[in-house]
């Protein structure tokens, strides 16, 4: 099963971004695609997203350079080898590319040769993704979190949190949470007619709208979840994406809505005090991707209480996972693909966390493309959790749809733990 030939050419993301894709082919004729989402709330130890800073093309955002370095010295490379070794291809990536961020090549242009080649040797064994990648070890459909409301990065910074999503914590299968979401976020779409406060939606999907507080957010998603019908706090609980690094200037984390200056210290009680309040469940990005005594000094007090997610704290980067650990600074993860590079090095994360006792949950990027690689390296590795954006627009729906034929596929063997997940670290 060689690869007979390696393909990329410029495509373009749910903002109308430029992007890689990649079509690996093999001998048989058999394909397989890759395409590479991006973030707009980057941490800063991400690996490089490689763009061509050209004003005049796109903005500086065209991706010619990661187009060249793949039909050229990438593709002289893989041409010839196994596609099913995807531990070798991607490592063969990794030593081609030969920086310790993937600076030379660019993160964007190993990870669609990355996913192409896995795609493509699924096909060749004749397996479904999910269980080439998971070897058949794979079953668990995830607990979703899905976006209600956006803000920060993603929708001009209307109000300061970046993600407002939901979790349905009763949920009895996948496709039951999926409904519950439906019926919240059609219920909070009208109430925000009904308020006069909607705007629009959100670079995820979730809406956009006028609020003067970010807890008058967290009020009116309590409100929605009453309206809808469910029991916040029992039914159905708030999880946040704080995205803080984004909110710190390297002494002090700022709000905008209303206006506001915390020290570390006074945003953890801040953040402990909404976790006290309010019905949540998962806090990401609390704090800044640099602040690590604040997250080891908020992980003491929430950690047996709420989820805590590092994002750009750990950009699926073992070493940093590995920090995180000694560091106590929280107890679960947020896994973007191309946050590292390849697929290897993503699996790689997943089991680390795994294997310490945090949970894993895979992350689409706010600039995503109709892929749907992440919903089946959420079942592959069994890592029970996905977030994806919001309920809404055609590249979040490629992802909640590819579960529901993922689930149907594997028939009696899916399982279902939903928000029994949280018991492996929360006292609940
Ligand atoms: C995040 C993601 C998705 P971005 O911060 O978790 O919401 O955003 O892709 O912009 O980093
Ligand atoms: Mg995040």
């Amino acid at each position: 099963m060689k690869i007979q030939s390696v393909d990329a050419y410029q495509i373009f993301d749910s903002r109308g971004n430029p992007t890689v894709e990649c079509v690996i082919t093999g001998a048989s004729g058999v394909t397989g695609v890759g395409r590479v989402p991006s973030g707009a709330s980057t941490g800063q130890y991400e690996a490089l997203e490689l763009r061509d800073e050209d004003p005049l093309r796109f903005g500086g955002r065209s991706v010619t350079n990661a187009i060249e370095h793949i039909n050229g010295e990438i593709a002289a490379a893989m041409i010839g080898s196994d596609m099913r070794n995807q531990e070798a291809l991607d490592a063969r990536l990794i030593e081609l590319d030969g920086s310790q961020n993937k600076s030379r090549l660019g993160a964007n242009t190993v990870l669609a040769v990355s996913l192409a080649a896995a795609d493509a040797a699924s096909k060749a064994t004749g397996r479904a993704l999910y269980e080439y990648l998971g070897n058949g070890q794979g079953s668990l459909l995830p607990l979703p979190e899905i976006q209600i409301i956006g803000g920060g990065a993603h929708a001009h910074w209307r109000v300061d949190i970046q993600d407002f999503l939901l979790v349905v914590m009763n949920a009895v299968s996948y496709e039951d949470s999926l409904k519950v979401t439906y019926d919240i976020y059609q219920k909070a779409g009208d109430l925000l007619v009904q308020q006069g406060r909607a705007m629009g939606v959100a670079d995820e999907g979730g809406y956009w709208p006028l609020f003067e507080t970010n807890t008058a957010v967290l009020d009116f998603l309590v409100d929605a979840i009453d309206a809808a019908g469910y029991v916040a706090g029992r039914d159905c609980m708030i999880s946040l994406d704080f995205a803080a690094s984004d909110l710190y200037d390297g002494e002090c984390y700022r709000f905008r809505v209303p206006d506001g200056r915390f020290t570390s210290d006074e945003f953890i009680d801040l953040v402990t005090d909404w976790c006290h309040r309010y019905p949540i469940i998962s806090i990401e990005d609390p704090l800044a991707d640099s602040d690590w005594t604040g997250w080891t000094r908020l992980s003491g007090r929430l950690h047996d209480r709420v989820q805590i997610v590092g994002d750009d704290l750990f950009t699926t980067n073992p070493q940093r996972i590995h920090k995180g650990l000694e560091n106590n600074a929280a107890n679960a993860v947020l896994i973007k693909p191309n946050q590292i590079g390849t697929v290897t090095e993503t699996i790689a994360a997943i089991e680390l966390t795994k294997r310490n006792g945090w949970l894993p949950i895979v992350s689409a990027r706010s600039g995503e493309t109709e892929d749907t690689f992440i919903a089946h390296l959420a079942v592959a590795t069994n890592a029970g959790q996905i977030k994806v954006g919001s309920f809404a627009r055609g590249e979040r729906m490629a992802k909640w749809n590819e579960l529901i034929r993922i689930g149907r596929a594997l028939g009696n063997r899916a399982r279902f733990e939903g928000a029994r997940i949280y018991d492996r670290i929360l006292h609940r």
